[in-house]
């Protein structure tokens, strides 16, 4: 930290969907909230000198580079904010550890186990020494979420049994989308399973302070090649570089596109996950519900300004869901927006991280997740990959005997 004006002098590597999310978070966190430092958007790297200057301008960094090695080893660099592909997450965060920058790195935490054990360990060796990591799951920073985990620990659902979670998106439907990095393995590590279902595991295991120990798993892959980016007609090469005829060169996909399973938890809950991008007209449709004992709850992440709270305690006649609005002042990060009833957003959960993140660099604090409670997720991710990979809990069906009207 710059000890003379308290400021945190942030580079962020990345100017995508996440690298624009962050940047709102960055330009707003110390105009709502009053902390013990101040964000400066110093400095934003991306690969190519024309983008990252107009992403800079757009997105209101102070300067640009397309050098991440620069940045991270900056003497005026404080805070490194990793918003890339998975498949940089590991060298950027280690080299930022190793500079000793404070590490905010974007989910999931790496694309292997092996990666993401090292920047734990890194992170631990760092954290000795002052320095500060994070990994971004922000949606545990909607309030409503915070408030369910907080129903959880106060014993109102009682002993949790089930945990139901489901994140759906459609964008990828169309079979002619574009083989895009969130396609590859070799870019992304998994397909829907580490991008959107690293969030369900990340946020029902936040939210019950239960962790999986064991998963049963398929997934898929429905559409298996797709038109290169940006692919140009003419002879289509496919991914072994036979040519079959005119049209788009063709891409394979080599991540799935649906993730479903089923897991156990340590406090004894079973639980399901569903990940897919082909859940059609489902644009980012996170909903995750526990059912416990003495209640459940509901969060929706398209109502995420709501709760559904069922309390069984209730004299029976009273009985029923009833929904409660996130926005009072003593709710979770609700202090600094609007008056009750005045909702807020999605990009609010990003300003929500980013406000924990500095009081945490600024007081000396372990923000959460740590690298270490996101390899935990790495190791979900992985245990599910191999569970489908092996489909070892697989019973098929005998077949009906007799074609049978259905
Ligand atoms: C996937 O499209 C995605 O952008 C995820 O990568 C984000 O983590 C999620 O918040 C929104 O959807």
């Amino acid at each position: 930290m710059s000890t003379t004006d308290n400021q945190l002098r942030v580079g962020m590597v990345g100017y995508a969907f996440m690298g624009a999310a962050h940047s709102q978070a960055w330009r707003t966190v110390n105009r709502v909230y009053d902390l013990p430092a101040r964000a400066r958007m110093a400095l934003i790297c991306g690969r190519d000198t024309g983008k990252v200057a107009e992403a800079a301008d757009r997105l209101g960094w102070d300067a640009y580079t397309t050098d991440w090695r620069d940045l991270v080893n900056r003497d005026d660099i404080d805070v490194v904010d990793v918003c890339t592909p998975g498949d940089s997450h590991a060298e950027i965060a280690l080299a930022a550890l190793a500079a000793g920058k404070h590490v905010l790195c974007e989910k999931p935490l790496a694309n292997t186990v092996e990666e993401a054990r090292a920047m734990a360990a890194a992170a631990a060796t760092a954290q000795a020494a002052g320095v500060r990591s994070m990994c971004g799951f922000n949606y545990r920073r909607v309030p409503a979420v915070t408030m369910m985990r907080q129903l959880v620990a106060d014993g109102r659902l009682g002993v949790i049994r089930h945990v139901r979670a489901a994140y759906l998106q459609d964008w990828i439907v169309d079979p002619q989308f574009p083989l895009v990095w969130r396609l590859q393995k070799d870019r992304a590590g998994s397909g829907a399973l580490g991008d959107i279902g690293a969030h369900i595991i990340d946020l029902t295991q936040y939210v019950t302070g239960q962790r999986i120990t064991g998963v049963s798993a398929v997934t898929e892959t429905f559409v298996k090649e797709r038109p290169l980016p940006g692919g140009s007609s003419g002879l289509a090469a496919t991914v072994d570089g036979s040519v079959d005829g005119q049209g788009p060169a063709l891409g394979q996909v080599t991540v799935d596109d649906a993730a479903v399973f089923v897991a156990r938890l340590d406090g004894g809950a079973l639980a399901t996950y569903e990940a897919s991008r082909f859940a059609t007209g489902r644009k980012n449709a996170l909903r995750v519900e526990i059912n416990g004992s003495l209640g459940s709850v509901v969060f929706d992440l398209e109502r995420l300004n709501e709760l559904e709270f069922y309390d069984a305690t209730r004299p029976t006649a009273e009985q029923g869901f009833s929904r409660i609005l996130v926005t009072e002042g003593d709710h979770p990060y609700m202090s600094a927006w609007w008056p009750p009833g005045h909702i807020i957003g999605y990009e609010h959960s990003f300003t929500h991280q980013m406000r924990d993140f500095i009081e945490a660099i600024a007081t000396g604090a372990d923000p959460a997740p740590s690298f270490a409670d996101a390899l935990q997720v790495q190791l979900v991710l992985d245990a599910v990959g191999r569970s489908a990979d092996l489909g070892s809990s697989w019973t098929e069906v005998e077949p009906a005997l007799t074609a049978v009207a259905v």
